[in-house]
């Protein structure tokens, strides 16, 4: 026999790790994660099986037909399969509602699910993100009509009575910044709301509402001229003729999510409030949108470690398993530290999205989820690109091969860092959330996870690391340009000291029960430095983009 490999074996993504485990058990009373457990299993088993089927089949595209074969434009679009199981298996393990019942864990619950099923969904996720966006910027904007038609949809615990909502945003002229969005609404003669113009990147054009941003007529230009409007996709079983589907995007990944470019030639909609203030009112939507971005980020840094440590017990070169090569270790551990410090802030956002939801938060609380939402959006999603390609690099040229389902986690992961707003756009917004005294919001945080923390050496460096970023912010908070040139430096070292308090908690708690694997986590990661300043001079910056 030639040269034979084993290939890696997914571990059941709930019931074997401990590290996910731990984190429900100690963030949740009891009773709480006895009432999810079936739920938090059922995901897991369509985890691993779907992992399976997917290791057994050709991976599918979406498949859009515009016309059919007597002239008659159609637009239909084919979903692959884990996309036609989608609204069933969310709906049945109620993925979105359980995020909005009324308790202060709700969101760590509906997050724990989305952690479960995210890579199995082939990116279904991202439409129920939105989905979930949409649910909680409806509920912001107290337009009682639109909550009472759309929510128990959007909510649904039934795929037959369950929508899904797309957020309609990004233009051709518009991106980041959609100041510049060109779509119009014009009122008709009845008084209805029409929405006419072009949409560059829709990720939810399968369903059956979404939130779009336009300008209404004879408005003035920029933003806080934008409004937010509420439209529907369908007529009973048809899509209406006045949303036009022009193509679908081909991408480095998420192959299977049908990313389109539509064109809205004068499709009814409602605005939510006010005919202005559109980026203010959909920045709810945002902030949920942004959450799942981490949460999806750190899912697939969870299935590339499994996958690559369990690798590692199989394969054997230079004599032994590459787990008892100590080098191969070692870079192992190092991801493994890095991935907890991020899982330990991602779950933490959600958990404090809940609190602040349901009012059962401290007063600091609120400014704390307003500056951590961006934080771990923007560093799990550059990590997940730098972890996945380490992943991949552990499976040696197989990691590199198509049919082992591998490059895939790769081609992926460079979606969190581009979607929901890049890295320096999040850095920005992180700015936004430290306006005023948001850095103290932090501080006191971090001061009550520490409280009985016993590594001495990780509390004096997270001090050191906070102490630098409130003199960073003091020396350049009056120049903003310079405030801005360093702003991803800054946002990476909050993040940063943000996960090793996370993580000291973390330990805090799990120690006395014997646990010892967190304080290796934490002492891994403070000693990879928690300080990633970038103050580099506007001279060199202009020089080194100067003419050559
Ligand atoms: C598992 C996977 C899940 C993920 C799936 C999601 C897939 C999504 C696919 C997409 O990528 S959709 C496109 C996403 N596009 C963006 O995220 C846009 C990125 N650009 C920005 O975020 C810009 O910073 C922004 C558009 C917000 C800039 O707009 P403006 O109008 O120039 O900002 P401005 O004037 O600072 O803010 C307007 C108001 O909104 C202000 O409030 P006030 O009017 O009361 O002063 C801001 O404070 C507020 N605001 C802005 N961002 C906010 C926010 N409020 C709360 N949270 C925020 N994040």
């Amino acid at each position: 026999m030639g040269f034979l490999q084993d290939p890696p074996q997914l571990a059941h993504p709930y019931r074997d790790d401990p590290l996910f485990r731990a984190m429900l058990r100690r963030a949740l009373p009891p009773a709480r994660l006895a009432a999810i457990e079936a739920d938090l299993q059922a995901l897991g088993d369509y985890a691993l099986m779907e992992w399976h089927r997917a290791c057994r089949s050709t991976r599918r595209k979406p498949v859009l037909t515009q016309w059919d074969a007597w002239g008659n434009r159609i637009d239909r679009i084919e979903l692959t399969e884990a996309w036609q199981e989608g609204p069933h298996i969310t709906t049945e393990h109620a993925v979105l509602a359980s995020g909005h019942e009324a308790h202060e864990h709700a969101r760590l619950e509906e997050f724990a699910r989305v952690y479960l099923y995210h890579v199995a969904s082939e990116f279904y996720s991202c439409p129920l993100a939105m989905t979930d966006g949409a649910a909680t910027a409806l509920k912001a904007s107290g337009n009682k009509a639109l909550i009472e038609r759309a929510l128990p949809h959007l909510l649904s615990r039934d795929a037959s009575t369950f929508w899904l909502s797309g957020q309609w945003m990004t233009e051709n002229a518009g991106g980041s910044d959609v100041g510049h969005t060109e779509t119009v609404a014009r009122q008709d003669a009845s008084g209805q709301w029409r929405l006419y113009g072009r949409k560059w990147f829709s990720s939810a054009v399968v369903g059956e509402m979404a939130l779009a941003l336009a300008r209404p007529q004879g408005a003035g230009d920029g933003p806080a001229a934008l409004a937010l409007f509420y439209v529907e996709t369908m007529d009973g079983e048809r899509r209406k003729p006045e949303l036009v589907i022009d193509r679908l995007k081909d991408k480095l990944g998420t192959h299977e999510l049908p990313t389109a470019e539509i064109h809205l030639d004068g499709l009814p909609a409602w605005p939510l409030g006010e005919l202005a203030n559109g980026v203010r009112q959909v920045a709810p939507m945002l902030n949920i949108t942004r959450t799942w971005n981490a949460m999806g980020a750190t899912a697939s840094m969870a299935r590339a470690l499994s996958l690559a440590r369990d690798y590692a017990t199989r394969r054997r070169a230079f004599g032994k398993r590459l787990i008892d090569q100590p080098l191969h270790a070692h870079t192992l551990a190092d991801m493994q530290a890095e991935f907890e410090a991020a899982f330990a802030l991602t779950f933490e956002v959600a958990h404090l999205l809940g609190r602040v939801e349901h009012g059962a938060a401290l007063p600091h609380e609120v400014a704390l989820l307003r500056l951590l939402t961006p934080l771990a959006k923007l560093w799990t999603g550059k990590m997940a690109v730098k972890l996945c390609s380490e992943a991949l690099e552990c499976f040696g040229g197989a990691g590199y091969v198509e049919d082992t389902g591998l490059p895939q986690l790769l081609r992926d992961a460079q979606v969190y860092a581009i979607w929901e707003g890049t890295t320096n756009v999040l850095s920005l917004d992180s700015l936004r959330a430290l306006a005023g005294d948001n850095l103290g919001a932090l501080r006191t945080a971090i001061e009550g996870w520490l409280a009985d923390s016993i590594d001495a050496h990780a509390r004096q460096e997270i001090h050191r690391a906070l102490d630098a970023a409130g003199a960073y912010l003091q020396a350049h908070g009056s120049e903003r340009e310079s405030l801005e040139a360093g702003a991803r430096g800054l946002a990476l070292t909050l993040a940063r000291c943000t996960a090793a308090a996370l993580l000291a908690r973390h330990d805090t708690w799990s120690a006395p029960h014997g646990a010892a694997r967190t304080g290796a986590a934490l002492r891994r990661f403070v000693a990879h430095g928690l300080m990633r300043f970038s103050t580099g001079n506007a001279t060199d910056t202009a020089l080194l983009l100067g003419p050559h």
